[in-house]
């Protein structure tokens, strides 16, 4: 049983594990203060900005998440055999908890541990999850999955996957992708695996469209972060005085999003003030697509590798299993 969790209902438990105030404003603080200022996209997901997510895995430009779950849909026998049977299923950056459940019914893990920043948004999924599959055990865990996973500590033992879909791996700087996925290797013990999702490199025109949304909810929950920091930071960052600017920079193959300043300006924050210029921009997000030959590199880095790979016929997407090297 989990140390210092409460019991949402018999099959359902909840751990807030959520970095203090002190240390957030510290991070936020720190990026606000370089040259390019920059935020941990981490800060998009609060309830608001979890559904809006939500909405963008919806929207005909965004290709990731229905071609994620075709591939998992179509290849479910053959992903949860290499899974294995009875693991203990661990999603960091769980949100709406949709994919897993593709998988559920075959696969059998002897307990699910989603686990995501934004709590109350959690705390949510993991109990509609739980209604929906009484038989399954639900260890849910608000944490930033940058920091230290100990909690792991307490749950059942037994074969550990971790389950990373949504290319989420792509919002890390390749340096931290490294870092974390040495985290997930030295989690994961001897036999354990890994099942990641990562978006492809491919043509800029499609890649712009996705984070260009023509409804414009891409652009809303890129705002959303000035609410955040707001809120967060005791700030007052004003939603009209900043647009979206995305896109996709080839060399360095990320999508970039940014908060563009549309006028020089001076935002109290913090008890201090941050000053922007005319045209200066808060990156926000970036979102680095993989070939199967890059990311294999950056695997390798990490002491794990490629066990077996899916793609959809267009190449739009891959999902890959790891095991240690
Ligand atoms: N796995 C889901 C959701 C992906 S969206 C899918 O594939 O559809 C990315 C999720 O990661 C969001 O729910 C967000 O709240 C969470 N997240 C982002 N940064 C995080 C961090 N540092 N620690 C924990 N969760 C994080
Ligand atoms: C969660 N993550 C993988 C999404 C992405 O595509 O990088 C977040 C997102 N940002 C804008 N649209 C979607």
């Amino acid at each position: 049983m989990m140390k210092q969790a409460s019991r949402k209902s018999d099959k359902v438990m909840f751990r807030n594990e959520h970095p203090d105030l002190s240390h957030s404003r510290e991070e936020i603080l720190a990026g606000l203060q370089t040259t390019q200022k920059t935020v941990n996209p981490k800060w998009f997901y609060d309830e608001y900005g979890s559904q809006l997510f939500d909405q963008i895995t919806r929207l005909p430009e965004y290709y990731p998440t229905r071609t994620e779950v075709a591939i998992l849909t179509e290849n479910c026998e053959q992903i949860s055999a290499r899974c294995g049977h009875g693991c203990l299923f661990i999603e960091p950056g769980s949100g709406s908890s949709e994919k897993v459940r593709i998988l559920l019914d075959t696969l059998q893990p002897s307990a699910y541990v989603p686990m995501d920043i934004s709590a109350d948004f959690l705390q949510s999924a993991a109990l509609e999850l739980g209604s929906e599959y009484p038989w399954l055990d639900i260890y849910a865990v608000c944490a930033d999955f940058n920091q230290g996973w100990s909690f792991l500590d307490d749950l059942p033992a037994g074969k550990r996957v971790v389950f990373y879909p949504g290319s989420t791996i792509g919002n890390l700087e390749p340096n931290l992708a490294a870092e974390f996925l040495i985290r997930v290797r030295d989690m994961m013990g001897e036999n354990g695996g890994a099942l990641v999702g990562v978006d492809t490199h491919k043509s800029s025109d499609r890649l712009n469209a996705a984070y260009n949304d023509s409804q414009g909810v891409t652009a809303e929950f890129n705002l959303n972060v000035l609410r955040r920091l707001n809120e967060v930071m005791d700030a007052e960052f004003e939603e009209d005085s900043f647009h979206h600017h995305a896109f996709y920079n080839t060399e360095a193959r990320r999508i970039e999003m940014h908060l563009v300043s549309e006028r020089e300006q001076s935002v109290r924050c913090n008890g201090g003030t941050v000053e922007f210029a005319l045209g200066e921009t808060l990156h926000t997000e970036s979102s680095y697509k993989y070939t199967p030959q890059s990311f294999a590199a950056l695997v390798e880095a990490a002491g794990l590798k490629l066990a077996q790979s899916w793609m959809d016929a267009d190449e739009l997407f891959s999902v890959h299993y790891l095991e240690r090297a």
